[in-house]
């Protein structure tokens, strides 16, 4: 892939961003739409759509909490080419989700959902990433309301409207279909070290039909 996948490691300071981007003094908030409000007594995470069993999972924010905790140092790129690295993310992995809610033999892509509806789909193999987490913790503090408290997921390797703040869910599909922004002209697959930003750019195979 020709850049650090490891766990623990990222490009921080110094080191090469993604072509196009720029380091970020700071850490600007970059969303669509209102920062909802958190009610603990109502907020649920669900795995749902093509789970092994057939049945849906949901934890609530004391189960989700108590889930495997780990962290990963990693950038965050935003396709608007501005890039904040060396942060550690504290949180659940994604492979743990996984794990406790496994997927059908027949999924191939999932869908994230958040609040509002907002969504981003990734593939199986980028979701199952041993980098991809579900961050509640950013350098051992708490995430704040307009950075995705309580939870939003992180995947390093791909551009930051991949990991949406105020995480919901997770739906196993056994096809793809475009998310959001993947929906509003931004790139089915979003890898920044491929440059893949906009959906004009995608080959045959990166995404559905257009
Ligand atoms: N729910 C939700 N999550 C989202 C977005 C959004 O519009 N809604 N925007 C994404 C984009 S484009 C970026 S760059 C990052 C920004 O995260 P930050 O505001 O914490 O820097 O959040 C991502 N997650
Ligand atoms: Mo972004």
């Amino acid at each position: 892939m020709g850049h650090p996948v490891e766990r623990g490691s990222g490009a921080t300071a110094g080191s090469v961003l993604p072509p196009g981007q720029r380091l970020q003094r700071g850490w600007p908030v970059t969303h669509y739409g209102p920062v909802p409000r958190f009610r603990p007594e109502r907020w649920e995470f669900r795995v749902f759509g093509a789970t092994a069993d057939g049945d849906k999972r949901t934890w609530n924010h004391e189960e989700f909490t108590a889930l495997p905790y780990t962290t990963v140092v990693a950038d965050l790129h935003c396709v608007t080419k501005f890039s904040m690295t060396g942060a550690e993310w504290g949180g659940v992995p994604a492979a743990a989700v996984l794990d406790l809610a496994p997927p059908a033999p027949d999924v191939t892509h999932v869908m994230v959902w958040a609040e509002y509806g907002f969504s981003s789909n990734l593939r199986l193999a980028d979701f199952a990433s041993d980098r991809a987490i579900f961050a509640t913790h950013k350098d051992g503090e708490l995430l704040t309301a307009e950075h995705g408290f309580p939870v939003r997921l992180v995947v390093p390797h791909l551009y930051a409207w991949k990991g949406p703040k105020w995480v919901r869910g997770v739906e196993y599909m056994t096809a793809d279909r475009r998310g959001f922004w993947e929906e509003r002209g931004y790139h089915n697959v979003g890898d920044p070290w491929k440059e893949q930003r906009y959906s004009y750019q995608e080959q045959p195979g990166d995404g559905p039909e257009l």
